[in-house]
């Protein structure tokens, strides 16, 4: 038996982490198995690799430290949390993934394509999320969702052009393989972005028990 795994996509404040919370819990009205996760994170280490990540810091972070603690809380989070639930059968939603990487240290740190790809291949193999939403918003609407919380983290204290190269990388990925991306229109009031996930519930219900 295998699961199903889906992760959810987009530039700061797009309203991830409210719509998989929303997704799970339409999907566990189908009598589904749903895993809730997130990274970096998901395992207590991956967790502690995570503070390593957001925390600010007077030392800069080199981007390619960045991007081998990425994969490292990557490699934990595969072998405890979801390669498991997917070999039982169950639904995965996980609050960003490998996208992440591609469109925040290969947009916004700029560093190539190759090198993440080269990565990739080494902890995941093969596995590559079934789906993918892509929540979508101007930079600036997502900034100012996420400052009205507080405090910043590490990357939301990047500049605009920062961010901007990360929304572009997300587009440029889901627009380059749209029959594993859904691209969502997260400027809108969340009660408009959750008709639309419900529009995608029959296809996602019926691959998990196709
Ligand atoms: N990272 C991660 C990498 O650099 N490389 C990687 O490989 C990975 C995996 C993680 C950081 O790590 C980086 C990227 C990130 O900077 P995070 O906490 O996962 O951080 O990411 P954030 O984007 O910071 O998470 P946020 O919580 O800010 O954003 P969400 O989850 O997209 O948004 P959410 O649901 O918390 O909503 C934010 C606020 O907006 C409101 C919500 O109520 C909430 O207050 N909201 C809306 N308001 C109006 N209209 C809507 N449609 C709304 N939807 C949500």
């Amino acid at each position: 038996m295998s699961g199903l795994f889906i992760t959810l996509e987009g530039p700061e404040g797009a309203g991830k982490s409210t719509n998989r919370d929303y997704l799970a819990a339409r999907l566990r009205e189908q009598g589904l198995d749903v895993v809730l996760t997130r990274e970096p994170g998901g395992t207590p280490l991956a967790e502690k690799v995570r503070e390593l990540l957001l925390a600010p810091s007077d030392e800069v972070m080199a981007a390619d430290t960045e991007l081998l603690l990425v994969f490292a809380a990557r490699a934990q989070h595969l072998a405890e949390v979801i390669r498991p639930a997917l070999a039982r059968g169950a639904v995965v939603l996980c609050d960003r993934f490998t996208d992440a990487t591609y469109a925040y240290q290969g947009g916004g740190r700029g560093l190539s394509v190759e090198r993440i790809a080269a990565l990739e291949q080494f902890v995941q193999g093969d596995l590559r999320p079934d789906l993918t939403l892509v929540f979508d918003l101007p930079v600036e609407v997502g900034l100012a969702r996420a400052a009205a919380r507080g405090r910043l983290d590490r990357f939301e204290q990047e500049g605009q052009a920062f961010f901007e190269a990360v929304r572009q990388a997300y587009l440029q990925r889901a627009h380059g393989a749209p029959q594993r991306y859904s691209l969502l229109d997260a400027a809108q009031p969340l009660e408009a972005v959750q008709r639309a996930i419900d529009a995608l519930l029959p296809a996602i219900v019926g691959r998990c028990r196709g």
